[in-house]
C-alpha cells in the first residue's frame, strides 16, 4: 500500500488570517504531494520497505538501504512532519491546553508562557529550513529543532506538536518575519488534537 497524501481535516481558507489560503493550497497541494510521490518513488523496488508505518521507516532510518537512505529521510520526515502539522491546527483554534498535557507542560517548563516562549524561541532560531518541536523523549516533555525535514522519530522521540520554519510555510504572508508567522501561529493551535497526540506518545 503506497504512502498517501492526507486530506486536510479543513477547507484551505480555514486558517485565515493566520495562515493564507493561497499559502495552505501550495504547501498541502505541492509541497506535501511532492514528499509523498517522492517517498512512494524512493521505496520502489522495495517490497519489505512498502509495508512499513512511515514511524518505523523514519524510527530505523539507519537500516535503510544506503541508495535510499537521503530520499526517505527528506521525503519521509516530510510526509510525516506535514501530517502531524495539519491535524495540529484549527479554525478558531489557539488558547492554552488543559488537562494531561496542559499539567505536564506546567511541571516541565514552570507555566504555558515559559514554554511558549522556549519553543518560539527555538522555532525562530532555526538556522535554515526546519521545524520547531514540542516531544515525548524519554517519557520527558522537550523542546527542540530539527533541520530540513528530520522528524523526531529519527531519534526515538515521539512528536506531539511542530511549527514548519520552511520559508515556503510563511513567505507570501510574513515574508522573511518568521518570528511573527511563530507567534502568530500559536492562534491555530488545536490543542484538543495536540492533547490526543501526547497521550498517544
Ligand atoms: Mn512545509
Amino acid at each position: 500500500m503506497a504512502h498517501q497524501l492526507p486530506d486536510l481535516p479543513y477547507p484551505h481558507a480555514a486558517l485565515e488570517p493566520i495562515i493564507d489560503e493561497q499559502t495552505m493550497r501550495i504547501h498541502h497541494g505541492k509541497h506535501h504531494a511532492g514528499y509523498v510521490s517522492k517517498l512512494n518513488a524512493a521505496l520502489e523496488g522495495h517490497p519489505d520497505l512498502q509495508n512499513k508505518s512511515i514511524k518505523d521507516l523514519l524510527g530505523g532510518i539507519n537500516s535503510i538501504p544506503e541508495e535510499i537512505r537521503t530520499a526517505v529521510r527528506n521525503n519521509g520526515g516530510g510526509h510525516a512532519n506535514h501530517s502531524l502539522f495539519w491535524r495540529a491546527m484549527a479554525r478558531d483554534a489557539g488558547g492554552e491546553p488543559t488537562g494531561e498535557l496542559g499539567d505536564a507542560i506546567n511541571e516541565t517548563f514552570g507555566s504555558f508562557e515559559k514554554f511558549k516562549e522556549e519553543f518560539s524561541k527555538t522555532a525562530t532560531g532555526q538556522f535554515g529550513s526546519g521545524w520547531g518541536w514540542l516531544v515525548v523523549s524519554g517519557g520527558k516533555l522537550k523542546v527542540y529543532s530539527t533541520p530540513n525535514q528530520d522528524s523526531p522519530y529519527m531519534k526515538g522521540d515521539t512528536p506531539v506538536v511542530g511549527v514548519d520554519v520552511w520559508e515556503h510555510a510563511y513567505y507570501l504572508k510574513y515574508q522573511n518575519d518568521r518570528g511573527t508567522y511563530v507567534d502568530r501561529w500559536w492562534g491555530v493551535v488545536n490543542w484538543q488534537q495536540v492533547n490526543e497526540n501526547y497521550k498517544q506518545a
